[in-house]
């Protein structure tokens, strides 16, 4: 998907993304305006995953490819908050630090949680963004809200488990591994049960939906609907991108035109999300200029994992 956006960094040179002002406002994916004006850095700090989706697969790194959850390194929490004091420095319209894997940012609580309280100790105003597939959610979400999260995302593909036993391969909880129907019924009541914590605490929760021909396409108004009642505050319909050994490797892809159209017509419902590019875990910049290049050999030098690192292709941030 090509941005048409005629956008650069240039146009940041009159504002100051740390000014205490609307955080929404400065949040490139939660606005569409702010998406031309505004940075955003991930982290990538959390390795791990507790759940298996079908359209993940894990990958080594090309420094020539460009796909969502894929990131060149895995950083400790030091070695983030190093990063980010670069980043800072050299990216003046920075607004936004995210978590956003290159596994599950709360199935890694410790190192997510380490990793905000380094930043916010240097920077009280930076806003913070993290995404999830939602099943520590309800354990986490008062954490969250404590080290000063405002924004969230969570994947939520279904509210039938039925057809989440299609999606999710398995569900790693509290000890023990569950499959099919049983695995997929507690991802989506964690998820639902962490949505609605985040948004009584006054959270702004964006939800992802990878939409899957034949799986889940035709369920997808119908999540919508349910996340307008629980008062989510934009819903990111995304197209499913076949991962080579990903178990959904073979299947269609979704095209641009039905995409819009899905979104076109839960637009009805709740606000959308048109301009979300699937970035990396160590994406760095603004959308539609990706600097994470730049910034890469910061600590492969300093001992970091490095070229190598476990990484996830075709998630949903
Ligand atoms: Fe990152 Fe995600 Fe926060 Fe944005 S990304 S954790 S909400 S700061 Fe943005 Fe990237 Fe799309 Fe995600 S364009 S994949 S929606
Ligand atoms: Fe985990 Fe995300 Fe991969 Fe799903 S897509 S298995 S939530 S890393």
């Amino acid at each position: 998907m090509k941005c048409q956006c005629k956008t650069s960094q240039n146009n940041s040179k009159d504002i100051n993304p740390r000014e205490p002002e609307d955080k929404t406002g400065r949040h490139p994916c939660f606005s569409i305006e702010a998406h031309q004006r505004y940075a955003r850095m991930h982290l990538p700090v959390a390795p791990v995953c507790n759940i298996s989706c079908n359209y993940c697969s894990r990958k080594y790194d090309c420094v020539n490819e460009s796909r969502p959850g894929v990131t060149s390194q895995i950083l400790t929490p030091t070695q983030a908050l190093q990063k980010f004091m670069i980043v800072r420095d050299k990216v003046e319209n920075l607004s936004v630090v995210g978590i956003a894997g290159p596994g599950d940012a709360l199935a890694n609580w410790g190192k997510t949680r380490k990793t905000l309280e380094l930043i916010r100790g240097r920077d009280p105003e930076v806003i913070f963004c993290l995404s999830t597939n939602g099943l520590l959610l309800p354990d986490y979400a008062g954490e969250l809200v404590e080290l000063g999260v405002g924004h969230v995302t969570v994947t939520v593909n279904c509210l039938d488990p039925a057809i989440g036993q299609g999606i999710y391969r398995y569900v790693d909880y509290r000890g023990q591994r569950y499959e099919g129907l049983a695995g997929a019924a507690i991802l989506i009541a964690s998820q639902l049960e962490g949505i609605r914590h985040l948004v009584r605490r006054g959270v702004l929760v964006k939800v992802n939906i990878v939409m899957i021909k034949g799986v889940n396409d035709f369920h997808i108004p119908d999540v919508v609907k349910r996340l307008k009642d629980m008062h989510v505050f934009i819903s990111n319909i995304m197209p499913l991108i076949p991962a080579r050994g990903s178990a959904f490797e073979n299947y269609p892809g979704t095209g641009a035109k039905e995409l819009n159209s899905m979104r076109a017509a839960c637009g009805a419902d709740l606000r959308q999300m048109y301009h979300c590019r699937q970035c990396r875990a160590d994406a760095i910049g603004m959308l539609d200029n990706d600097r994470s290049a730049e910034f890469r050999t910061v600590h492969e030098e300093e001992g970091a994992t490095g070229k190598g690192a476990v990484c996830r292709s075709a998630r949903a941030v």
